[in-house]
């Protein structure tokens, strides 16, 4: 499928048409509301507040809300020292400014999720969506493909690693927090993310002067445990489901928007949410945005804690399943909704 950032070069001339495959009658029927608002802002949860021990119990439980009813929320103070945030924007954003050759050194393989390439696609007949991306295995270090990791430029892979690094770090502390709010013990909820395996996406969405008519990304839920989005340049564009409508999230600059993935709902025997989202593009700018996922170990089972279950009177409400089958039935699908962890 073409390269959407060519691909918006010439269709955003004004005697060019958007290719039918991109335009999604639904994209611009439902109705948006504005996350700014007292009761429509995804709450905020300060990392720093959670680690003090004078306010961590309240914190925690602002944080268990979060995942309950919203499964998203913004953090802020998460310790990831300014210098890497800003480099790993830095070198994000030069990469995609590269030639359309320099990138493609780069390029997906068909049968590959790594590279630099476009969105999910599995069919011929499949709408797609106006984004192109990078996807890296970042961790455990040894899964790297360094193949796909840009060479230009030259700090990118440093400040890949020290950015990897950092967030692994926030997310095994959420998964902490969480895992005490659920009253299980940390190591039991740890154990299934042993290694700590961790992808990350960095979408980049062309402008489009037909905006309502495409979508930067299809509405779906992560198949992960904990994701944490980073928007690179100051772009908004992230909406999610919110009982029943799209709501766009305003994030705060700096911050991480994270968000609950299947496999944490599924793990969590139902108590936090996984909730559907997607992206929306501009009509004169681009937008890029990089989100790094958490994901099981290789020989780990999907499946609700066993702990969990026990407390829950002996009721699952989800199948367990090896990892490796969960994630193939993930990328054997087109993003489509909660489709993935309803058929659980
Ligand atoms: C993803 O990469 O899974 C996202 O949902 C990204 C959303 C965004 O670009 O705001």
């Amino acid at each position: 499928v073409p390269n959407v950032q060519e691909l918006a070069l010439t269709c955003n001339r004004p005697d060019q048409q958007i290719p039918d495959r991109y335009i999604r009658p639904e994209a611009g029927t439902e109705e948006v509301i504005c996350g700014q608002g007292i009761n429509t802002a995804i709450p905020v949860i300060d990392l720093a507040k959670l680690l003090n021990p004078q306010s961590s119990q309240e914190e925690c439980a602002k944080l268990r809300s979060a995942c309950q009813h919203w499964g998203f929320f913004q953090l802020v103070n998460h310790g990831v020292p300014d210098d890497v945030i800003s480099d790993v924007r830095r070198d994000l954003t030069e990469f995609f400014k590269l030639p359309l050759e320099a990138k493609e050194a780069y390029a997906k393989p068909p049968d590959k999720y790594e590279g630099y390439g476009q969105h999910f696609v599995v069919s011929e007949k499949q709408k797609l969506d106006w984004g192109d991306l990078l996807h890296l295995r970042l961790r455990p270090t040894e899964s790297r493909d360094l193949r796909f990791w840009p060479a230009h430029p030259s700090s990118f892979r440093n400040s890949m690693e020290r950015y990897s690094l950092e967030t692994a770090k926030v997310a095994r502390c959420l998964l902490e927090f969480l895992a005490m709010d659920m009253g299980v013990d940390p190591e039991s909820l740890l154990e299934v993310f042993r290694g700590q395996p961790q992808n990350m996406r960095v979408n980049y969405y062309p402008p489009c002067r037909q905006t309502g008519k495409v979508l930067g990304l299809s509405p779906h839920c992560d198949a992960t445990s904990l994701t944490l989005l980073l928007h690179v340049n100051d772009m908004q564009g992230l909406q999610i489901r919110k009982d029943g409508k799209w709501l766009t999230i305003e994030a705060l600059d700096g911050a991480f928007v994270v968000n609950v993935g299947d496999m944490l709902e599924i793990l969590s025997n139902g108590r936090y949410r996984s909730v559907e989202h997607r992206a929306v593009v501009h009509p004169e700018k681009e937008r890029i945005s990089a989100a790094v996922f958490h994901q099981a170990c290789r020989d780990a089972t999907v499946g609700p804690l066993p702990e969990l279950v026990t407390k829950d009177g002996g009721r699952p409400v989800y199948k367990s399943m090896a990892y490796e089958d969960f994630m193939k039935r993930f990328f054997s699908a087109k993003l489509d909704g909660r489709a993935n962890v309803e058929g659980m």
